[in-house]
């Protein structure tokens, strides 16, 4: 028999500067301890260790001490390997942690990522469109993950790969994807869902989604553990707990393990219909009064949503709730979100789908910029990877991106002419980092 623990979507790095930066590590290390209490044989861990492409050496360095938990003298055995080369040998030992890389993590062709970055090190074994199988006590157990790539490629990347489970072995398929059936997106709806999954396997794993779910595919289990801290502030991450997914190959059980968030996270509704602007303030004061009540140590994350109907004349920039914002610093940190309708809002309901359209060929239109300047620039790098970020608001994500295909670029040169140019790389990426603003 076979323990397997699953986890997702850690997010090491998320909230850097604020005062939510150390959630993330507290979260995965009492995850790592939790699994090692219950005396896993395997974990898999479905992408986003860390929330950016290029973690800080104190992020990776907490993440290398939590991992070296895991190393306690046992030794994994692999029994067959498909489409990949081999595993570093220090990888095998301990209770072996087998990872995909997330979309927070990819990077372009011919670079590193820092997931396979930790298997180089031997802290884990990284799966990218190949698959392993691991012999656990004479049990035979297949292991077959595809990393996360851009969305608009994951069909056909799933369809080239074309994963087969091993024979007579527990086999587990493992992604990193948006899908239909959790992500709405109307601008660029998920190319994949629970359908495309391939067939005959024992078990279907996702990570990517922020939430936990749990359904069936093909008759098979199908489960996202979700991430281990909010980072969206959806309403149904406050719905559901954190936590992981434990399965036992013997009695194909299959539970969740909650893991006691490092703070608390409460998302509320006020419904209002044409009450004045005094009285929604009091409705929303309601809703913190009786959170508040439940604060624990840390200040809770707090988001309330205020939808419904104004009254005539009024619209919603005239709602200020900032003195509520003030009054509750010291509990919560509380992010107020609006959705209000006004009258006459027919029209602008009308613009706004005509702005949506708009956007549209905005997006294609500045891409089309985008890989101009790029190709101009003489950049390596792609320009859809810079773009995604762009319009997802991951300024930073887009930044280093283009950083590193300029230092690319300046390396390159340096080889071909036999001499370096004396810049440290600090100064060619300070300098490159603007040169698409010319
Ligand atoms: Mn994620």
């Amino acid at each position: 028999m076979a323990k397997i623990s699953v986890i997702s979507d850690l997010h090491l790095g998320f909230g850097k500067g604020t005062e939510r930066e150390e959630d993330p590590f507290v979260a995965a290390e009492r995850t790592i301890e939790k699994i090692k209490e219950l005396d896993s044989d395997v974990v898999l861990l479905a992408g986003d260790i860390f929330d950016t492409r290029l973690p800080r050496p104190e992020h990776w360095s907490r993440f290398m001490k939590m991992l070296s938990l895991l190393k306690d003298g046992k030794r994994a055995k692999i029994t067959k390997l498909e489409g990949r080369e081999d595993i570093p040998e220090e990888a095998l030992r301990g209770i072996p942690l087998v990872a995909i890389h997330g979309t927070h993590e990819r990077r372009g062709k011919g670079m590193k990522n820092s997931i396979k970055a930790l298997e180089d090190a031997g802290f884990l074994i990284h799966l990218h469109c190949s698959s392993l199988e691991l012999d656990i006590e004479g049990e035979r157990l297949g292991i077959h993950g595809m990393s996360g790539v851009p969305e608009k490629y994951s069909k056909s990347v799933l369809k080239k790969w074309d994963p087969e489970p091993f024979e007579d072995a527990y086999n587990i398929f493992m992604l990193h994807q948006d899908l239909e059936q959790y992500i709405y997106n109307p601008v660029s709806p998920p190319e994949l869902g629970l359908e495309d999954m391939p067939d005959n396997f024992d078990l279907y794993v996702s990570g990517h989604i922020h939430w936990k779910e749990k359904t069936e595919v093909k008759d098979k289990p199908f489960i996202i553990p979700g991430s281990l801290v909010p980072t969206q502030l959806k309403k149904k991450e406050a719905e559901s707990s954190k936590g992981f997914y434990v399965i036992d190959t013997e009695d194909q059980s299959l539970d969740f393990v909650e893991v006691e968030p490092p703070r608390g996270f409460f998302y509320e509704e006020v419904e209002v219909n044409g009450e004045d602007l005094r009285k929604i303030e009091r409705m929303v004061e309601e809703k913190l009064e009786d959170i508040v009540v439940k604060e624990n140590e840390e200040r809770s994350l707090v988001r309330i949503k205020v939808k419904g109907k104004l009254p005539k004349g009024i619209n919603s920039s005239d709602l200020d709730l900032s003195d509520l914002k003030e009054k509750y610093n010291d509990a919560a940190i509380l992010s107020i979100s609006e959705n209000l309708e006004e009258e006459g809002m027919e029209e602008k309901v009308q613009t706004l789908r005509d702005l949506r359209e708009e956007k549209l060929s905005v997006d294609e239109m500045g891409m089309k910029m985008l890989r101009e300047r790029v190709k101009e620039a003489g950049a390596n790098m792609e320009p859809d990877e810079v773009f995604e970020s762009l319009v997802n608001g991951d300024i930073e994500d887009a930044l280093e991106t283009m950083k590193e295909g300029m230092e690319r670029e300046v390396e390159g040169e340096e080889e071909a002419d036999g001499k370096s140019d004396g810049k440290t790389p600090e100064t060619d990426s300070s300098t490159s980092g603007e040169w698409w603003k010319k």
